[in-house]
């Protein structure tokens, strides 16, 4: 039986930052032949709702998978009045259980979720790009000037404790796991030789991203963060995980999304760690649309 999915993303890709790792939790989720996604809608972050919303039509296009449907979202934090995907969330609720893969701000799955009438029961996880182990500050290289922001958590801090009042289920796919993943020009030279025209125009789309991260931080590549947390639905085995108690320390931008045995607060999932190479062919051989062995290898 095929695993129930929709998807809350804010890609990017060709405008504003140019962050591409929507794109491959996309492209990824739209080519497992596992996962049954009911919806994808999109929400504000890496950039307007509005380019999301058509970016997220144009990966679904690409993929040649025009039968799941494309709902937009909020466009801010507190816009939580009725949308399009607020109701497309809340009515494929209804049906049957389903696991919700956010990889934006949390904002639309809050105002889905917190509704009299929204099946509660029926939310199996809400997969989160978000959250940090106690003390865990990002960084990728040491001496980095500056940390990563939680984005996805800061953009919207008040939705996040929306949805661990209601009680729902969580797995944090955030830093920790992300950052022990790296996508390198060799992988996208591959995308480009072996792959069809839309992992050919994921690769084309890649190369600035990815040169920013090289040139900025000195790293091999970049991080496909939100590629993860469609990893974990797809193959949990990959991954080692710890169930622990959360908090939500200080407000606004200083706050944080922490989990720690110490705390008292909801408990979720955390990802920890990941498989890293047989991760990585799995996630190489979706997007360029090959068949997956029982291994997680591409045939
Ligand atoms: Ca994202």
């Amino acid at each position: 039986m095929k695993k129930r999915v929709w998807i809350d993303t804010d890609p990017a890709v060709t405008h504003c930052n140019r962050e591409v790792d929507d794109a491959y939790a996309l492209i990824r989720a739209l080519r497992s032949p596992e996962l049954e996604i009911v919806g994808i809608s999109a929400v504000f972050g890496n950039a307007d709702v509005d380019h999301g919303f058509a970016m997220a039509q144009e990966i679904v296009a690409r993929s040649g998978r025009n039968d799941v449907p494309v709902f937009k979202g909020c466009a801010g934090a507190g816009d939580r009045k009725d949308n399009p995907a607020i109701l497309g969330l809340r009515e494929a609720l209804e049906e049957e259980p389903l696991a919700i893969a956010a990889l934006g701000p949390l904002t639309t799955v809050a105002a889905a979720l917190d509704h009299p009438d929204a099946r509660l029961d029926h939310v199996e996880d809400i997969v989160f790009v978000g959250g940090r182990r106690k003390g865990l500050a990002f960084l990728v290289v040491p001496g980095q000037p500056r940390p990563f922001p939680d984005m996805n958590f800061e953009s919207d801090v008040a939705a996040t404790e929306t949805l661990l009042n209601l009680g729902c289920k969580m797995t944090l796919a955030g830093w920790e796991v992300s950052n022990q993943f790296w996508v390198t020009p060799a992988h996208l030279d591959l995308l480009l030789a072996k792959g069809d025209a839309c992992a050919g125009w994921l690769a084309e789309q890649s190369r600035p991203w990815q040169s920013r991260w090289m040139k900025e931080l000195g790293t091999t590549g970049f991080t496909p963060f939100d590629a993860l947390a469609i990893g974990w639905l797809l193959r949990p085995q990959d991954f080692q995980s710890l169930h622990w108690p959360t908090e939500i320390t200080g407000t606004g931008k200083e706050g944080l999304f922490v989990a720690d045995p110490s705390l008292s607060g909801p408990s979720v999932t955390y990802l920890q760690s990941v498989d890293v190479i047989t991760h990585r062919e799995d996630l190489m051989a979706r997007l360029m649309g090959q068949p997956i062995l029982a291994n997680g290898q591409g045939a």
